[in-house]
Formats: structure tokens, C-alpha cells, sequence
């Protein structure tokens, strides 16, 4: 997969030279690019925003610098490929914002498959809206937000989704097994892990654990899985499908305050709590 950023603090991203993205780069599975905005502007001062139309606090980031830096990595992708290039389809510009879609598991596994992704790394109010407009006809535009919380820029935004669909990209991540078993994999948190030593500083670990009973073991996960979805998550029950649950699985629910309505799970009503 190639992955493009744009971005005025392009050092932020040097991050991805270690740790399992650092070898996914090494071994050719990722490449990736940072771009310094700042270099697609002309004047001596390199600026790159101006202040908002209609007044406001703070500045607004000018549109012609980020033209000018998605025209470039557009093109360079025109060049790379072959005779046929209408087949390919055009990059997927992922442009962080607290305004976007929110980013989630099911988003990742939409991207991973992508042959190229380019994000634009906003800062101060954001980018001129009209960058939005712009790109349509060149990209496959995608605002995205990373949750409901403000930060001051794009970029950590970027690194956090350049790690959560890249480990999905066969190959980066050693053992794909673990992926399987991962929180929002099968809709549910993950349930409590441990390890040696089975006594430390008095706490214990669950019993069950210890037992080599693969099958009690599994019901052990489970249980501790939607008890700790139902009562940290609860929105995420409503999306799981009863018929993947077992008669056991619902009855637990049911005691933690979840029945089965129209095929789906709904929260009991007050007069049904426990
Ligand atoms: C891009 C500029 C800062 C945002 C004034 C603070 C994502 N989940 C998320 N929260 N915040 C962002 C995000 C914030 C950004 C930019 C993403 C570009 N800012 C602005 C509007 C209010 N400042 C994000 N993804």
C-alpha cells in the first residue's frame, strides 16, 4: 500500500520508522511518504494561512498550497502506472476532521485493501472548504473523524489510522490469528488477558485459566466479554446479531439488561430491569 500525508510538521510522522509499521516499510508492504506543505507555497514566509472569511477566532489553511501538493502526488501516481490507467481507481483522500465520519474497525478493514491512501494533515481552523470541492474529480474524498474530541491538528489522527489499517494489511502483522480476536473484531471488547505468575502480590489469577479446559476456558472469555461490552459499551450490543449468540450468551444478556426485539437486541424497558 502507498500512503501519501501532507502535513507543516512532517517530523511528526518519523514516529512510523519503528516498531511493526518501521518493518512493514522495510519489507515494501508499506510505502510511505510525508509531504511538508510548505513547500508548495512561493512566498518568502512559506504561508500557508490566512485569516477566515466572515471573521472568527484563529486562521484558516489557504487552498492553493494543498492543490498544488495533491495535484503533485496525483500525478505521480498518473506516471507510475501503466497504459490502462483508467482502470485504476483514484486514491481515497482521507482528510481528518472533528466534522467527518467517525473512524472505526469496520472503516479500517474497508481501507486496508487500498492500494493507496493520501491524508491531508490539517491544522489552525482547518482547511478552506473549497480544497474539498476541488479534489472530488481527483480523489475519492473521505472527512474523517477520529472521535468525538478536539485536538489541535490532523496528524495524530493520521498516525492512529495509519496503524490501525495498516497492521490489517497481510503480512504486518506476525501471527494474523491475533487479529482475529481483537475488540470490535467480533462486534464485543476483548476479554482481560494475563500472565506469570499466577500469584502477584496477592491477586490471583481466575482459576479457569489455569485449568487447560480449553472449553470452559472459551466460556470464561466470552462471559467476561459481553458482561464488560454490556456494561462499558452498551451501544455496541444493539449491533451484535442474536443469531451468533447462544442460548447461554442471551441469558446473560438478558441479566444485564438486553432482549431480543424484531430479531434484534434492545435495551429491556425500566419496568423489565432486575
Ligand atoms: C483536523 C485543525 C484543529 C479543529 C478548532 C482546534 C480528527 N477527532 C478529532 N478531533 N479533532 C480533530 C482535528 C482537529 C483539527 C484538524 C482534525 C485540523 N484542527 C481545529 C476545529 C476547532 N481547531 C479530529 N480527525
Amino acid at each position: 500500500m502507498r500512503i501519501d500525508a501532507v502535513t507543516i510538521f512532517p517530523e511528526i510522522f518519523n514516529v512510523l520508522d519503528v516498531s511493526l509499521l518501521g518493518k512493514a516499510r522495510e519489507s515494501g508492504l508499506i510505502d510511505f511518504t510525508a509531504h511538508n506543505l510548505r513547500d508548495f507555497t512561493s512566498d518568502a514566509h512559506r504561508t500557508v494561512d490566512d485569516s477566515p472569511y466572515g471573521g472568527g477566532a484563529g486562521m484558516v489553511m489557504m487552498a492553493e498550497p494543498w492543490a498544488l501538493a495533491l495535484e503533485s502526488i496525483r500525478s505521480s501516481v498518473a506516471t507510475e502506472s501503466t497504459e490502462d490507467d483508467d482502470a485504476a481507481p483514484a486514491p481515497v483522500l482521507i482528510i481528518p476532521t472533528p466534522s467527518g465520519h467517525v473512524f472505526n474497525q469496520k472503516l479500517a478493514r474497508a481501507l486496508a485493501p487500498e492500494e493507496h491512501l493520501v491524508f491531508a494533515c490539517g491544522r489552525y481552523e482547518g482547511i478552506d472548504e473549497r480544497v474539498y470541492e476541488w479534489a472530488a474529480p481527483r480523489f475519492r474524498v473521505l472527512p474523517v473523524s477520529l472521535g468525538d474530541y478536539v485536538l489541535n491538528g490532523g496528524e495524530v489522527a493520521v498516525l492512529a489510522m495509519i496503524e490501525a489499517i495498516g497492521r490489517l494489511i497481510p503480512g504486518v502483522v506476525g501471527n494474523p490469528e491475533s487479529l482475529v480476536e481483537e475488540s470490535h473484531e467480533d462486534g464485543l471488547l476483548e476479554y482481560p488477558v494475563y500472565t506469570k505468575p499466577s500469584t502477584w502480590r496477592e491477586l490471583e489469577v481466575p482459576e479457569v485459566l489455569l485449568s487447560g479446559n480449553h472449553g470452559k476456558i472459551a466460556r470464561f472469555r466470552r462471559e467476561t466479554q459481553l458482561r464488560r461490552t454490556a456494561k462499558r459499551r452498551p451501544e455496541l450490543i444493539l449491533d451484535i446479531d442474536p443469531a451468533s449468540t447462544n442460548r447461554k450468551d442471551r441469558d446473560l444478556l438478558w441479566h444485564a439488561g438486553f432482549m431480543i426485539e424484531d430479531g434484534r437486541f434492545v435495551p429491556k424497558p425500566e419496568s423489565m430491569a432486575e
